[in-house]
This record gives structure tokens, sequence and C-alpha cells, in this order.
């Protein structure tokens, strides 16, 4: 069974794996520890990860990157259609609301859906894994943004089937760094909390994250995030900077021109991280535009300036983090900073001001994400034996269940439409957490899952809806409805099942039977709230209960459940399920995913075939050059004058042939000239290893003389 780690970053993906002495980052084709998150399409084979970035300058329009920023978005986000200007592939509205991508594949305009795309660069980090591991992975724990909201989550996980995983678990970012930290510390305290502040600067976003660790465990006090800052702001603002200078000095307006703007861009990539390292720098492009080589120049101090706005948010998360966390800046012990990012000095600067001490970068700043998440999937792996640590996650919604009309439909004056609603995961709730809430309802209902403290979040609000019944209540009056809504280890929530409780009074004397003991697999034994007077007093307005069960740390516990006061007459609780029906509101239906797996199969296999026959053209290749330096040099004496000439002839000819008419065959055309080329010069070489063997034979000889 694998375990294995995926960090995919919104530009560089990381993979790690545990191995039985450790976590290893383990390295791609490219023998690089990044791989790009990019899939350029060809026109004949994609092109993902460090070989889809090689071709995204000669083919922009078809190389799709940032798809961590358009997975999970409705076309609509505002955020979106931001990004989307400075994208250089097209993006539509799709018939779901959702965006398609376009690209020209194998000779005709195709859509994707980023879900798709992501599938793609997951399937590419899943090779990576599997070539390092030599074996297939399958179980993996993958690194997402805490900002992820249902849909993206989910997207993420319909991504992870397309490319053949199996997510234990999606793993908050900065979590999994907060893990990497802390379970190789030796030096926690059983009563001393240790309070460390994590600061992730990446591509495209930030992510904070106090964590207070005490020996054995960690607990994550708050998480806090801008969705849109991050080290492509910077690059955007030297961008506008340089294309306003460009237009003034040299009167070209890159805007005009998609490759101009994808050059000038990654010009101020480069700039930027020259930047980090240097008080001032160049900029030059050659023939950038209307053949015009442009030359400019920045220091550290007028970048700094030009970035002011981005600057200026920097210690917005900062606070919110260290408010939500109630801690003040005197109470963090320690801050790491990772994201590659973070090496900008005013970001850098910026945080020391705030905590009023150097944050360190003891973590590795590009590896720690995919290392942590290695090592959760270890925890959760039966085959893997790790060092006993909890992570005791917190989630960073609000989220309430809604319904219509507590009382209705028995109501006669209309009070059937008011909306009720009541929050059943509070933010910063632990995760994963399993709470009941009880209704008191005639007959089948419906309930909606929704974000209420949106906390900046500008996706729908509504995450799902659900159907319970029907039911049949064998008095007359309300039934009794207990929910059980689950906020999984993804951060994805749901119902997850309905019972109908009806009591029934019996003449037995009060004893512990009372206590009737729940399904072991939910709640752990730490909160046992008993089914609440607050849930019954509710009741009598029609209204709902919410009994916090709440788990965070096992995946065993349990919760036991009284259902009567020690002092009143003893009831017996008949139980029996409810039928629970989803509805989730965007993501991809079974059958679209089941197509999706087969499509991304399809390609998969093309690319497999491009990939073999240029193997074997190679092959041809390889051979014609070896077989005309052999024929002139160790092969002479064992051919012919004229075996040679007719040899080397034929080998100019499949030469010419490579660079022309063979230029672009199939695989069982290479496959069939090799066998060709060989069947005039095996008997040659035959005749060369007799001989040579014959040679071995009398050398032998003459020592044993
Ligand atoms: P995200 O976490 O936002 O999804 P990511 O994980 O791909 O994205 P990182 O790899 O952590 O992001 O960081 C990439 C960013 O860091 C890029 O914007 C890159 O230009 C920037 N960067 C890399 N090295 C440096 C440097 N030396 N100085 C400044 N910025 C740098
Ligand atoms: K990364
Ligand atoms: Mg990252």
């Amino acid at each position: 069974m694998s375990v294995v780690g995926f960090d995919f970053g919104n530009e560089n993906c990381l993979v790690a794996v545990a191995r039985q002495r450790g976590i290893d980052v383990v390295l791609n084709d490219e023998s690089k520890r990044e791989t790009p998150a990019i899939v350029c399409f060809g026109e004949k084979q994609r092109f993902i990860g460090t070989a889809g970035a090689a071709s995204t300058m000669t083919n922009p329009k078809n190389s799709i990157s940032q798809i961590k920023r358009l997975i999970g978005r409705p076309f609509n986000d505002p955020e979106l259609q931001r990004d989307l200007k400075s994208l250089p592939y097209a993006v539509s509205e799709g018939p779901d609301g959702f965006p398609l991508i376009h690209a020209r594949y194998l000779g005709e305009l195709r859509t994707f859906t980023p879900t798709q795309v992501l599938g793609m660069v997951l399937s590419n980090l899943k090779e990576i894994a599997e070539k390092n591991l030599n074996a297939a992975v399958v179980d993996c724990c993958i690194g997402i943004p805490v900002y992820f909201t249902d849909l993206q989550r989910r997207a993420v996980l319909d991504a992870a089937t397309i490319a053949g995983l199996h997510p234990l678990r999606l793993f908050h970012e900065t979590t999994a760094t907060a893990l990497a930290y802390g379970i190789y510390k030796t030096d926690l305290s059983e009563s001393d909390q240790l309070n460390v502040a994590f600061v992730d600067v990446g591509h495209a976003s930030m992510q904070v994250c106090i964590v207070g660790y005490k020996k054995g465990q960690l607990k994550v006090l708050a998480h806090a995030f801008d969705r849109s800052l991050g080290g492509r702001d910077f690059d955007e603002a030297l961008f506008t900077h340089f294309a306003a200078k460009f237009k003034d000095e040299y009167k070209i307006d890159v805007y005009q021109n998609a490759r101009a703007c994808l050059r000038l861009r990654a010009a101020c990539e480069k700039l930027k991280k020259v930047l980090s390292a240097n008080p001032e720098a160049p900029l030059n492009i050659e023939c950038l535009m209307e053949e015009k080589d442009v030359r400019g120049f920045i220091k550290r101090d007028e970048f700094e300036q030009i970035s002011m706005p981005i600057l200026d948010r920097v210690k917005k998360p900062l606070e919110k983090a260290l408010e939500d966390a109630g801690l003040t800046v005197e109470n963090v012990h320690t801050v790491e900073v990772i994201g590659s990012a973070s090496r900008i000095p005013s970001v850098f600067k910026i945080l020391t001001e705030f905590f009023g001490k150097e944050p360190r970068r003891t973590m590795n700043a590009s590896e720690c994400v995919s290392r942590g998440c290695a090592l959760q999937c270890a925890m959760l792996s039966p085959t893997f034996k790790v060092r006993e640590f909890q992570v005791h996650e917190s989630f960073p919604f609000s989220i309430a269940m809604t319904w219509k009309g507590g009382a209705a439909p028995e109501t006669p004056n209309g009070a059937a439409d008011n909306q009720q609603s009541t929050l059943v995961f509070p933010r910063g709730n632990a995760l994963p957490s399993i709470k009941s809430l009880t209704f008191y309802r005639l007959a089948t209902f419906s309930v909606d899952v929704q974000y209420t403290d949106t906390n900046g979040l500008v996706a729908p609000s509504k995450i799902s809806s659900y159907t319970i019944g029907p039911f049949q209540a064998t008095k007359s009056e309300r039934a009794k409805v207990k929910v059980k809504a689950r906020l999984n280890l993804h951060g994805i929530v749901s119902i997850e099942s309905a019972t109908l409780l009806e009591e029934e009074e019996i003449e037995v004397p009060v004893s512990k039977e009372t206590v009737t003991k729940m399904d072991t697999d939910d709640v752990p034994s730490d909160s046992v709230p008993p089914s609440t007077s607050e849930a019954d007093a509710n009741a009598q307005e029609g209204n709902t209960g919410v009994e916090n069960g709440a788990s965070d740390a096992g995946d065993k516990p349990t919760q036991m459940e009284t259902d009567s006061k020690a002092d009143a007459p003893k009831r017996k609780v008949k139980k029996s399920n409810i039928p629970v029906s989803e509805l989730v509101h965007g993501g991809l239906p079974p059958v679209d995913l089941q197509k999706a797996v087969e499509k991304e199969f399809e390609m998969a296999l093309q690319d497999r075939v491009m990939e073999e026959t240029k193997d074997k053209k190679n092959a041809v290749e390889a051979y014609v050059y070896e077989m005309r330096n052999k024929l002139l040099d160790k092969y002479q004496e064992f051919v012919t004058e004229p075996e040679r000439e007719e040899l080397l002839a034929k080998l100019q000819l499949v030469e010419d042939w490579l660079y022309e008419d063979g230029e672009d065959e199939t695989k069982g055309v290479y496959i069939a000239k090799l066998e060709e080329l060989k069947k005039q010069g095996d008997p040659i070489e035959q005749r060369y290893k007799e001989s040579t063997e014959r040679g071995s034979v009398i050398d032998q000889l003459v020592h044993c003389f």
C-alpha cells in the first residue's frame, strides 16, 4: 500500500513518499523536486509538468496553468473573472455555470473542465511517485488551502478519482506544515504549550496558522488567509509598471500581444527573484514586440513602492489569526515562514515587524507541505507505524442548516414558509466532527446546508440540500427525528443519516440500562452531552436542538447518550432509519465522473503511444549512427567492401527519411524500419561477436601456458 503526500501548488507541485526510514521528497523525470502545475495540449499528445512548462512559450494558448485558481469556482466568481484577464488560454462559462477551458488538442478545439485538468496534473504526480516507489500508488494525502470551499474540496476529490487516486485525507497545507514541524520535536512539554505561527506566502495566496504544541499533540488555534495575495501579485505589479514604461519609451503596447505579455510576465517573475537577493536588477528582453528590444531597470526600493498596495494587505490575516487564537504577539513563541514568495524581503520585513521577532526558516519552505501530507498519510495508513501524535484540526467556516417552517404543515395559518436556521459547525469547530439535530416532524422534510459566516467567501452560500423521509410515525403527533451531520476528514459536510425515534413507556425501574449506546464509530467519549433539555425546549416552538457531539481526534470514538432523566419513568426508544437523499450544488454527478475517468484513460493511452513512438524513432536514429561508426571502425575487418558500401548507403537513406517523409510516422513503421536495417546489420555484428569470443578463448589458453 502506498503512502504518499502531494502538494499541488498554483505554480509548483511536490511529491513526498514514506519509506521505512522516513519521508523523502522524490525527483521527477528531469531530476527536479518541483514539478510545474501545467498541462500543455499538443497536436498529438499532452505534455504535463516539466514537459508542459517547456512548451508554454511556444504554445501559450494551449498551456493550462494556475488550475488551482479555477478548480471548484463558479464562472461568475469575481476573483476568477479577475484571474482570467491575465491567463493566456480561453475560458468560457459551461452549461452548469462552471468554467470550461478551451484548448486545441489532437488537431481540434476541445473543452475541458478544471477538474479534468487537475486530474491530469495529479496523474502526472502519481506517475512520479510510482516511478520512485516502483509500485502502484492509490492511497494518498493531498494538501489543500484552508480556504477551499466545499465545492473546491469535492472538485479535488473528483480530480483524484480521475487520476486513479484515493485520498485518505485532504489536508490543510499549513496544518501539514505544522505536523511536519512538530512530529520530530523532542522538546515539547506536557503542560507548557508552545505556540508557533506558520505563514505561507505562495504563488497565489497567503495562509496563516497558529498552532499550540504539547507533548505528542498539536492543536490548531486559528487559521487565517488572503485568497489573493501571493508571489504572482508582485509579478503583476512589476508587469504593470514595465508595460506602462515601455509604452512610453518604446511606443509598444504589450497588452495587444499575448506572447509579449507572457514573456514580460516571465521576465518580471525573474526580476522579482533577483531583487530578493540584490538591491537592484535589470530587465532586458530581446525582440519583445514589433522587433524592438527593450531595456529596463529597477531598484528594490522602487519595487517596494509599486507593491505597496499588496504589502498593505499582509498584516490583515496575521491580525485575524492572532485574534482568533486569542493570543497576543508576545504569546507566539516562534514564527515559521514557508512558501517561496516569503523570500521577498519586504514581505519578510513586515512579518518581522508584526511579530516583533525575526521569522525562522527551519522548515524547507517548498517541501514541507508535501512532507506533512506524506506523514499524515502514513499515520492514517494501517501499513505504517508512526510516532503517536495527535492533530487537532480546526475548520475555518461556519456552517448552518436551514429549513422551512418548523411547525408546518400542521399549522393552518401559513407559518410554513418561515425560514429557520441553526448553526451546526461554528467557525473554529473541530475537524472531523459529528453533530446530531433533533427535528419534530409529521412527514418528509428538507434541510439545506449552507455557509453562514462566509469569511470573505465568494462562492454560493448554499452547499447542499437534503430530503429526509418518508417516514411513518406510529402516533398521531409529530415524530422525533434525529439527523446526523458529519464534517469529515476532508472538511466536507454532509447529512449522513436520519433516525426515527419512537418512545415507548415500559415498566422497568430506572437503572444504568437507561443509557443507550449510539453507533460506536461516531464521536469521542470526551464530548458526551446527553440529549439536552435545550433540544426539548426548542422543540416546543417547532425548532431544533443541536447536540454537540463533536469529535476532533480519533477515528474510533464513542458516544453515550442518555434518553431519560434519572427520576423520570423509564422509556424505551425504538429506532429506525429514515432515507436521506442528497443534492450537492455543483461538482460532478457520478455518471459524468465515470466518463471523465474513461476520457483520462484514453488521453493517457494516447500519450503513452506517442512516447513509445518517440522511443522507437530514437532507436532507429541511434542505430543509424552507431552502425555507421562501427562499420568504419571495429566492424571493418568483418565486412566486404561492397557489403559495407551497400549498408552505408542504406543508412544514409534512412537518415534522410527520418528528417523528411519519416519524420512523423507511426510506432509500427519505426519498428519495421529498424528490423529492415538489422536484417543487414545483424550478420555483420554476429561475425564480429564470434571472432571476439574466439579471441577471448585464445587469450585464456595463452594464460594457461
Ligand atoms: P500556492 O501555495 O499559492 O498554491 P505554490 O505552492 O505553487 O502556490 P510556491 O511554490 O510556494 O507557490 O511559491 C511560488 C512563488 O514564489 C512564485 O510566485 C515565485 O515567483 C515565488 N518565488 C520563488 N522564489 C522566489 C524568490 N527567491 N524571491 C521571491 N519570490 C520567489
Ligand atoms: K508548492
Ligand atoms: Mg503552496
